[in-house]
């Protein structure tokens, strides 16, 4: 057997050995034997052979006899035992975020939990929060863990994978041989969701990489000389490989992908007489490799303008990069100012002024403040009385912060199940902008939720359609209504599609972008804020998924001066 089995044998063994309720150290030192296997160079048998064993920090007589005993025969009583005596659902159940062998085991000992399916039946009856220990905190939290393992096959949304990686990548570009540190991959092209995170060194030696990388993991799924696959606490796999300066620019063009987009390119390599692999760009007539140390030294052999990696999908996007004609993709400095902003007056975590202030500090010009309306009862959503003294409150801001920035007063309205928007008219008209979107009865057969969307943009006061497809990344389809009937309308009604930064709606998605903007319509990049720490990010995802869609500066209609903003999109005469 080798290491790499062997290791995974010892963390099985350590695993089962907690799900029994073994001495916790016990349990540990197989788990750091395991890692410390991982990370070996020799293979273990030889090891072995030579009686080097025991040298080796944390691997005692015992620990040592169980992975002869693997290393000989490829088995291990021991654990077959265990296997025996433990449910195999204990396993899974700790695929749970938060339920870790300490809880199985009592789940299992008092309620007879054995998989997944007996324990999100004990958590719907009520009977885990009442469990010590546990409550009905802990209760919601399983039950929300069963539904994303089941639903998502273990991909996270992007906002997710990105913060997560950002600060891996921020460790690692502290190693001294690490001469450059960049994600790759789907984070890197910024696809909604991910189903691991790639990141790309480059580096002369990349042992240190390597055992930096083992030691930053508390999972280490595979390691070998240059590349190594770990698990981060919160359950992310993460793919570091190292690579020699010179290849950085092929290794990081081919790991961005997409896969259909190398295929792409690779061919067009073909056709100038190259070989384009991970690593290098060579002559096929035979030659030195062309040294490769930036993604623009790729692009430019292949006689294409370097495309951002949002756009690389071969979608179109590589005769564009040929013929000169890319986009130049919107930037989150070309933005003015945003709508879409929640205060507590509604569901949001900070006040009004909180709100305003972060705008401020996002550099914006003018910011709207759009709370829920009445029929999103659940959010606490305005009346019409309320939101006639949400407008007080703004006018006695406005006075305060002056020029600081201009503050429109809108609102989040309800699409309502039987057509047009939530509120009355005369409310409606006292406002800055209206958002419109679906909050309810996503699922309504396609015909009816045509009218229902026409019926709010028609609406004269509806100035913005607020994530359209009111999908939820990872849960909830989109709304099924006819595009192209809706687009015309948002069209001829001068209605802006809005492009919403939550990191599970990021809505409008970028095939409608597209599409919105090969129609000439235009395009809103929101946060759909609901605290001060959302705005700024929450902004950026719009921006990114703005860019997966083509959109230039000119697409999106907030990146104009205030004054023009309002004039023109708003249609206020002051
Ligand atoms: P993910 O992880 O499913 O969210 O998506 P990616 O795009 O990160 O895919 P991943 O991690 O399997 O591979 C990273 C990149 O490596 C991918 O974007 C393109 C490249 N790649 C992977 N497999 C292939 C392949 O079979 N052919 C080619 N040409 N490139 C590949
Ligand atoms: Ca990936
Ligand atoms: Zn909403």
């Amino acid at each position: 057997m080798d290491n790499s089995g062997i290791a995974g044998a010892l963390e099985e063994y350590a695993t089962l050995l907690e799900l029994k309720g073994e001495n916790q150290f016990r349990a540990r030192a197989y788990s750091s034997a395991a890692r410390t296997i991982r990370s070996l160079e020799e293979e273990c048998s030889s090891l072995l052979a030579e009686g080097r064993f025991t040298k080796i920090r944390g691997i005692g007589e015992s620990i040592e006899s169980k992975i002869k005993e693997l290393c000989d025969t490829g088995k291990l009583k021991a654990l077959e035992d265990l296997r025996a005596a433990i449910p195999r659902g204990l396993l899974e159940l700790i695929r749970i975020q938060g339920l870790g062998p300490k809880k199985a085991k009592v789940l299992w000992e008092e309620l007879k939990v054995q998989s997944i399916e007996d324990l999100k039946k004990a958590c719907q009856e009520g009977k885990v929060a009442v469990l010590k220990g546990f409550g009905e905190k802990t209760q919601a939290h399983f039950l929300e863990g069963i539904e994303r393992l089941s639903t998502t096959h273990g991909r996270v949304l992007l906002a997710y994978a990105r913060a997560t990686a950002d600060a891996f990548v921020a460790r690692l570009r502290k190693i001294k041989a690490a001469k450059r540190v960049e994600i790759a991959g789907s984070t890197r092209r910024g696809k909604e969701s991910v189903q691991d995170v790639d990141v790309l060194v480059a580096a002369d030696h990349a042992e240190p990489i390597m055992e930096a990388v083992r030691k930053a993991a508390p999972e280490v799924i595979a390691t070998g000389p240059t590349k190594t696959s770990i698990r981060t606490e919160d359950g992310l796999q993460i793919d570091v490989r190292v690579v020699k300066p010179k290849e950085f620019g092929a290794a990081w063009t081919y790991f961005t992908g997409s896969k259909e987009f190398n295929i792409a390119i690779r061919q067009l390599a073909l056709e100038k007489g190259y070989s384009l692999n991970e690593y290098t760009l060579s002559p096929i007539a035979g030659g030195d490799a062309i040294p490769c140390p930036t993604e623009e030294d790729v692009f430019r052999a292949l006689d294409l303008r370097w495309v951002p990696p949002e756009m690389r999908e071969n979608a179109g996007e590589i005769r564009l990069a040929q013929e000169d004609k890319l986009p130049r993709l919107v930037e989150r400095e070309d933005l003015r100012g945003v709508l879409h902003v929640h205060t507590t007056e509604s569901d949001g975590k900070d006040t009004l002024e909180k709100m305003v202030q972060s705008a401020i500090d996002s550099g914006f010009e003018f910011v709207g403040i759009s709370d829920h309306s009445k029929a999103a009862f659940y959010a606490h959503g305005l009346d019409e009385e309320r939101i006639a003294r949400q407008a007080e409150a703004i006018e006695r801001l406005r006075s305060k912060v002056g020029k600081k920035i201009r503050i429109f007063h809108g609102v989040e309205a309800d699409i309502l199940p039987g057509g047009g928007v939530d509120l009355e008219q005369k409310t409606l008209e006292s406002l800055d902008f209206v958002i419109a979107s679906i909050h309810s009865q996503f699922t309504m057969e396609k015909d009816k939720m045509t009218k229902r969307v026409l019926s709010a943009l028609e609406h004269p006061c509806v100035t913005v359609f607020g994530h359209p497809t009111a999908r939820q990344i990872l849960g909830r389809e989109g709304a099924a209504f006819d595009w192209e009937k809706v687009f015309e309308s948002a069209k001829k009604n001068d209605v802006a599609i809005e492009i919403n930064g939550q990191p599970a709606r990021l809505d409008a998605d970028w095939v409608h972008v597209r599409r919105a903007r090969s129609l000439g319509l235009k395009l809103m990049a929101n946060p759909d804020a609901h605290g001060v720490d959302e705005l700024p990010d929450y902004t950026e995802n719009a921006i990114r998924e703005a860019r997966r869609g083509w959109a230039t500066k000119d697409d999106l209609v907030n990146t104009r001066p205030a004054a023009r903003f309002a004039k023109e999109i708003l249609g206020l005469t002051s």
